[in-house]
């Protein structure tokens, strides 16, 4: 049975059957908010009164909704239903520059006035696995319910009114323009069925348009000024939609004069009369069916479940109760797929992708303009879209992308020549640089604030679009040019410096330390751009003329460096962890900061992963000392991912909580920083948080389950993908894997770690037994057909082996370091090694060592400047702990 249809279903019997809604006859009806009442959890959010009419109602307890070409924001009032509109490319560039612009302006307040006031069982909720929001309650023994949905297929939003008795619904329609004056002219008129809100965004020169047509049953309808009134109807379906002339066109950005910009595009008019035209000729039934069909292909492509209760409490008191203390699972897996539900509402191809708010802005200056800002923000809204299995909604990024492509080969040519005038290429070839923020009319070029390595962080997003999905077609004709000609960027601006090719000048997002050389950011960027547009290359068989030159700087490129604390240095001269004080030796780094660029190698990269352990805990030793003192949204999501990838489930889950108890406001929008400031990316983020927690394989290796945290000893996920384009399933009990599933979307090898899994029962899905090849006890290698499932069962239990603690070191002269630590309850012996300087791997030194100290001696010792020792526990069955105690010995 679909459970989705039977949630549907079991709206429309209660609809009918609560009347008259005495208190008895309620009781007795099924309500919406008992799960034990349906057969399948659902996933929503509910309230028991609508959304204040207010901004921060809007903020806080609105119900988003989007399509796409619109974002709305749903209020459910009673007298009054407020319907927010955004539409991403309504922008005033007027006022001063850069950020502090007005930025994208709110495309239109509709109103629908009734004539309730004093009624009862009022509920209102946003149905996550239909994306279907709905309200109802009852006045004078009627029952009103409405439902509402925004359509991709159909490019409008569908609203159904209804009563319980016929006759009984009345009223009043009326879309209004917020904000007008000299920056937006516009008028709203009513005719016959249809209001046509229209007008100009003076700046751009954006024409706009709105239609909202009523289809009543029953009745009557009387068109007034910009409104239409009904009276006396059984039901209603309200049809909107929206358009501008934007278009996604290189033309946009390299048009210097605002005015300019649109020229010659068609007005909305004849688009969004197309639309109405071709959704109005469908029945609401129709409508909703196809929107069903289109969401439902994409959200339940992946699942949830940490064995959560349906609360019967509303979604409010849900949200509130959790800071204290009352930490519901429910919460914990909504807000994973909250953010897959918005990303779906705000990033569909032939839309525009999600900005800083997503696609949901009610202000006139909203936060930050509403911008594409590329040094965290819009990588952080694209963070899920592969590993939460969405890839095709990377799309709407790529065709904005290639759309202001153009002006960044324009900056590139500026920069090469100004930074590094002797690789400049005089015809232009200079490839493209990176942007930090953008909007649907610019891209300004170069800030110190960022460094050039948010090109390559872009460039890497297109590499996952490929990795992810393995479409070679794709690869050759979108991924690979990008990638290439980024690297081509970077091949002309690095500069030879102490052996090493170094970004200068180059920042580290957002300190203040600014335009020194050869920041962590901006070489991991450039280093993994490098190697993925060499790996691309071989993948297309293709022999392009900078390949070769790409290849000799790679090693040059030294993407990480250890610092004296056992961290991964920010920036080159930094020594002890924050220490560098700038080209000037007076500014200083904030050791909290929300940013942690340095790490952005481990993640989303993936040059730091499982084959580089040495760098793995120095990522963890600069987590640890980067503490959990940030509140900001999007820095705490991307924290959790931080730690996942370090296999410490439960530090990220504490980000989680922390972001889930400090962040998430009644209607689970991430508030950035109190105010509430709405900013969408800690929404996407979460999700892609709790995707690393339960699997990842950025080294190829796919790890279902690599960080599981204790408070989620028991569950299940569905659908999540991994590099290869193999979707991922798994089933645990007591933390441990009881199954496995493993679809092969396009053949390939399949290597997968997970402990003791070379001695689980592997068959396909059809019962057939699997040839696999174990390395070890905890890998396997499948050579997979395409299309076949493999399913891994009676995978034989694993206790991890406790790590030793406290590793003391003390280095009494040149050739010799004493090391103690404390015991590991599980080890009857210990392993030791060291990693020299930067070098990502360990080497065993010495073995089988039985008390907790050791006199370590080496005659190349003292030559070695700096080293990271570290000590392994090994247990009686030979396994090692995982994890160990590390100190940095320098030199004395
Ligand atoms: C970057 C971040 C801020 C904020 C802003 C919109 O500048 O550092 O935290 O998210 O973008």
């Amino acid at each position: 049975m679909n459970i989705r249809k039977l949630t549907t279903t079991l709206w429309a019997v209660s609809a009918l059957t609560v009347l008259p809604m005495t208190d008895a006859a309620a009781a007795a009806t099924p309500q919406p908010d008992r799960i034990e009442d349906r057969s399948a959890k659902p996933l929503r959010l509910w309230y028991d009164a609508p959304a204040p009419d207010s901004e921060l109602g809007w903020a806080n307890a609105s119900m988003p909704m989007g399509n796409g070409y619109m974002g709305i924001n749903l209020f459910g009032g009673i007298e009054k239903e407020r319907i927010q509109i955004t539409e991403n490319s309504l922008y005033d560039g007027g006022g001063p520059g850069g950020f502090r612009r007005r930025g994208l302006n709110n495309f239109a307040e509709v109103y629908i006035d009734f004539d309730h006031k004093e009624v009862s069982h009022y509920q209102r909720e946003l149905d996550l696995n239909e994306a279907v929001a709905r309200v109802r309650y009852a006045q004078d023994g009627v029952e009103y319910s409405r439902e509402y949905f925004t359509s991709y297929p159909d490019k409008v939003m569908a609203i159904r009114l209804r009563a319980s008795k016929a006759g009984s619904l009345s009223f009043t329609l009326r879309p209004t323009i917020p904000f007008l004056g000299e920056a937006k002219r516009g008028t709203v008129q009513a005719k016959g069925d249809t209001i046509t809100l229209s007008g100009v965004m003076t700046h751009y020169q954006i024409q706009f348009e709105g239609q909202f047509k009523v289809i009543p049953e029953g009745g009557r309808m009387q068109a007034g000024e910009g409104t239409l009134q009904v009276t006396d109807a059984d039901s209603a379906v309200i049809l909107i939609a929206v358009g501008t002339n934007y278009e996604l066109d290189p033309k946009v950005f390299l048009t210097a004069e605002p005015a300019k910009k649109l020229e010659g595009f068609p007005s909305p008019h004849a688009k969004v009369t197309g639309y109405m035209a071709a959704a109005s000729a469908k029945s609401y039934d129709e409508l909703l069916a196809k929107h069903q069909a289109d969401y439902e292909a994409l959200f339940n492509r992946a699942d949830l479940d940490f064995g959560a209760a349906v609360p019967s409490i509303t979604t409010d008191k849900l949200v509130d109760a959790y800071p204290d203390g009352r930490y519901s699972l429910y919460l914990e897996e909504l807000a994973f797929q909250f953010g897959r539900y918005m990303l779906i509402c705000s990033s569909r191809p032939g839309t525009l992708p999600p900005n800083l708010q997503g696609i949901w802005n009610v202000y006139e200056k909203p936060p930050w303009a509403s911008q594409y800002l590329h040094d965290t923000n819009v990588q952080m809204a694209y963070a899920p879209v592969f590993s939460a299995n969405l890839p095709e909604l990377f799309k709407s990024y790529a065709d904005f992308f290639k759309a202001f492509q153009p002006q960044q080969e324009a900056y590139a040519t500026q920069y090469i020549k100004k930074y590094n005038p002797s690789q400049l290429d005089p015809d232009g070839d200079n490839g493209w640089s990176g942007p930090f923020w953008a909007n649907p009319y610019n891209v300004p070029g170069k800030s110190s604030i960022a460094g050039f390595g948010t090109g390559s962080w872009i460039a890497q997003m297109f590499w996952d679009y490929y990795d992810f999905t393995r479409d070679e077609s794709l690869l050759a004709e979108t991924v690979y040019p990008v990638m290439y000609e980024q690297a081509n960027f970077v091949s002309r601006f690095v500069q030879e410096i102490d052996g090493a090719l170094l970004a200068k000048p180059s920042s580290s997002p957002e300190q203040k330390i600014r335009d020194t050389i050869g920041t962590t950011f901006d070489q991991q960027m450039f280093y993994e751009n490098h190697h993925n547009t060499l790996k691309a290359a071989e993948v297309l068989g293709r022999s392009d003329s900078r390949l070769e030159l790409y290849a000799q700087q790679l090693p040059q490129l030294d993407p990480i460096q250890v610092g004296k604390s056992g961290q991964i240095k920010e920036f080159r001269q930094e020594e002890f962890y924050c220490d560098f004080k700038g080209n000037n030796g007076k500014a200083s780094i904030d050791p909290h900061h929300r940013h942690t660029s340095m790490l952005l190698g481990s993640y989303p990269g993936q040059l730091i992963n499982d084959t580089t352990p040495a760098w793995q805990d120095a990522v963890e030793k600069t987590l640890t000392l980067r503490t959990r003192k940030s509140h900001i949204g999007w820095a705490r999501a991307e924290r959790i991912a931080f730690w996942a990838r370090v296999h410490d489930g439960d530090e990220a889950y504490l980000f989680y909580r922390d972001l889930l108890a400090g962040n998430f406001l009644h209607n689970l929008f991430n508030d950035h920083r109190g105010g509430p400031l709405f900013q969408a990316d800690g929404n996407y983020g979460a999700t892609a948080g709790v995707t690393e927690l339960l699997l990842q394989s950025q080294d190829y290796v796919v790890s279902p389950l690599p960080a599981l945290p204790k408070v989620w000893p028991n569950g299940s996920f569905s659908g999540l993908l991994a590099r290869g384009n193999f979707e991922v399933s798994a089933q645990w009990t007591n933390a441990q894997a009881t199954q496995i599933e493993v679809l092969s979307k396009s053949g390939g090898t399949l290597d997968l770690r997970y402990p003791n899994v070379a001695r689980a029962v592997i068959q396909t899905a059809a019962g057939q037994s699997v040839n696999f090849v174990a390395s070890g006890r905890d890998q396997i290698r499948i050579e997979t057909r395409k299309g076949t499932r493999y399913v891994l069962t009676e995978i034989p239990e694993y206790q991890a082996v406790a790590a030793p603690a406290d590793l003391n070191l003390v280095r009494n002269s040149v050739d010799q370091v004493e090391l103690s630590w404390s015991a590991s309850p599980d080890a009857t012996s210990y392993q030791l090694y060291r990693a020299v300087g930067n070098a990502p791997d360990y080497v065993l030194v010495a073995s089988e060592l039985t008390g907790t100290d050791f006199v370590y001696r080496a005659a190349d010792l003292k030559e070695i400047e700096q080293m990271t020792f570290k000590v392994t526990a090994v247990r009686a069955d030979g396994r090692e702990s995982r994890k160990g105690a590390t100190a940095v010995c320098l030199m004395p």
